[in-house]
């Protein structure tokens, strides 16, 4: 009833037993002083931690970090490292690390950092991390505070480290069409300094997100149609692993079949795996045309079959972008954009390519969208215009807050859903979701990526009204399921949508990950919490 394993750096014995002579609880010591050692007994009666090939919740016992003796003195270390100015405690950097506005999950008191942390380069963090790992710290990584699932809430309030010091591109390779840059470059800084050569990066998720939680999230955006979405434009990384050993997932080659996918397995993991100091990213050649329709239907349905229809023929469109008749409305009355919008279902569609392609594609999807009942096919007449349409769209959030707050109440509250479905299957979906919105009466406006079969609901609520709107999308989550979908397209799973992972690909999947996420990070420091529970006592559904 016991083995022995062995395991990281110090190979010193991994004991599991799951006989009951040893305590109830997983205890982990310090073997000798300083040595990072962890030594795990479980008695739990479904078996031990590295025995079979899954780690199923009930296996773990609750998680022990160090001390507040032990933080404080961690702390001490990891001030040495990294300066005393790049550690902070103030009630601004702890408040702006800890929440924002428009995530769909908050934290609960006191799951804030007690301090935040700013290396300035790979070796620093791997330093930190030793740290962490010695006296049993939990980390948070943390770059542009974007992400909408409560992917960085300082569940353990632990550190959280900010890797915004790292924003430098580090390498240009124009003639490969790669570049290699730090966590905190943003998407939109990348995208000016790559413009005079003539080149960009796809993804373009929420303003001021950063390539660090681009990578965690595996987020997307209006792009993803043609550039598809981060899985598909990282190359390669350099990862900071839990005690601190440094990994380089690549090169830089297009293509290999040297071994596990690392890269991939890091992409999406939400900074529970390791943490990103370096990233090679694909780049692409801009197209030399590009312009903007906007199309108009009288119905929702002739919109999405039209894309269903562009997307069927192989029809290569940049980007398309579906607003509903409400989230016309929103840009209207919060005066958005200087025009005023047809109050209709919507599509933006971006077309780009050589002249002449550019040309041939209108021609076909304007076919497309009239044979589907379009009521108006228009172009954004000047540069200006474009820019406007698509900042439009950009800022259809806070466009939707600030309707709600005008029109509903000042503290109104807006849940961001996220589903994606196979394309043939999304104007029904839309549709149920639709009548289930307005049946019980809530204010939303509907965005979607739709070439990607991937859409927004933003629903707007009162206090009163969480506990429906939580329903609500529940509801939402189990159509997306029984259409082949997902509960999240591009946002993640982060603690707001850890029920819906394990419905929607199943225990033994998630024990899986949870086994992935024992074997690189056991004394579970990285981001606890995010995308499955790790922690038999965290009852936070
Ligand atoms: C207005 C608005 C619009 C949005 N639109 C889109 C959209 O169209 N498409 C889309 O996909 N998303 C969208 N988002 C969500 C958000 O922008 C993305 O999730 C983005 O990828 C988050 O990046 P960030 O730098 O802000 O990450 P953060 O919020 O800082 O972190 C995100 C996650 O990554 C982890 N992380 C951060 N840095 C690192 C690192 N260096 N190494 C390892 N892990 C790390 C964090 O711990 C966390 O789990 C939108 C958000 C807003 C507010
Ligand atoms: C590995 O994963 C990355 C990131 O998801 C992806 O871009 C790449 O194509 C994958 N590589 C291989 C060889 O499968
Ligand atoms: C539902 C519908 O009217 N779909 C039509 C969209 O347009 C194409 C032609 O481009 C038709 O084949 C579809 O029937």
């Amino acid at each position: 009833m016991f083995s022995r394993l062995r395991f990281g750096r110090f190979r010193r014995p991994l004991r599991l037993a799951r006989s009951s002579v040893v305590p109830s609880s997983v205890v982990y010591f310090l073997g000798g002083v300083g040595a990072a050692t962890a030594y795990y007994t479980l008695n739990r009666p479904s078996g031990p931690l590295f025995v079979g090939s899954t780690t199923k919740l009930e296996h773990l016992s609750p998680i022990e970090y160090g001390s507040s003796g032990d933080f404080d003195v961690a702390v001490d270390e990891i001030t040495q490292i990294v300066g005393v100015d790049h550690v902070s405690i103030s009630q601004s950097d702890i408040e702006h690390h800890s929440d924002s506005y428009y995530q769909t999950h908050h934290p609960k008191p006191g799951q804030v950092p007690r301090v935040v942390v700013y290396p300035a380069s790979t070796e620093e963090v791997s330093e930190v991390m030793k740290v962490a790992y010695k006296y049993k710290v939990p980390i948070v990584p943390f770059t542009g505070g974007t992400s909408l699932e409560g992917q960085f809430i300082a569940s353990r309030a632990g550190i959280t480290l900010d890797l915004n010091r790292l924003d430098k591109i580090v390498k240009l390779n124009e003639l490969d069409l790669d570049v290699t840059v730090q966590p905190a470059v943003g998407w939109q800084d990348l995208n000016e300094y790559l413009a005079p050569y003539g080149l960009l990066f796809g993804p373009d998720p929420g303003p001021g997100a950063c390539i660090g939680g681009m990578v965690g999230t595996s987020c997307s955006g209006t792009n993803a149609a043609r550039y598809g979405t981060m899985k598909e434009n990282v190359l390669g990384l350099t990862v900071v692993l839990a005690d601190g050993t440094i990994v380089k997932t690549k090169k830089r080659p297009r293509k290999s079949s040297a071994g596990y996918n690392l890269t991939g397995l890091f992409v999406g993991s939400e900074g529970t795996l390791g943490i990103v100091t370096e990233a090679t990213l694909k780049l692409y050649v801009k197209p030399e045309e590009e312009t903007v329709a906007v199309v108009n239907f009288d119905d929702i349905q002739q919109a999405t079959n039209a894309v269903s229809d562009i997307v069927s023929k192989g029809i290569q469109v940049n980007a398309v972008e579906l607003l509903d008749t409400n989230m016309m409305k929103c840009i209207n009355f919060v005066k958005s954009t200087s025009k005023q919008w047809v109050e209709k279902p919507t599509l933006l569609i971006k077309i780009g390519g050589s002249k002449t392609i550019v040309g041939e594609l209108v021609k076909s999807i304007r076919d497309i969208t009239k044979n589907n009942g379009s009521s108006q096919f228009q172009f954004a007449q000047t540069e200006e215009e474009k820019a406007e349409l698509w900042s439009a769209r950009r800022m259809s959030l806070w466009s939707t807050i600030d309707w709600g707050k005008k029109t509903i109440s000042e503290d109104v509250k807006v849940y961001i859903t996220d589903v994606a479905v196979p394309i043939s299957r999304l104007s029904t979906v839309i549709d149920e979701t639709k009548q289930d919105l307005d049946s019980n009466g809530f204010k939303y406006t509907i965005i979607g990526h739709v070439g990607d079969g991937n859409f927004h609901a933003l629903v707007l609520y009162k206090d009163e009204q969480a506990d429906e709107a939580k329903k609500l999308v529940g509801r939402m989550v189990d159509r997306a399921l029984e259409n082949d979908g997902t509960c999240t397209g591009e946002h993640g799973v982060g603690v707001g949508k850890r029920q819906y992972l394990v419905q929607e690909v199943g225990e033994p999947t998630v024990d899986t990950m949870r086994r992935i996420k024992l074997a690189l990070d056991p004394l579970r420091l990285l981001n606890a919490d995010k995308i499955f529970q790790i922690d038999p006592t965290d009852k936070d559904h």
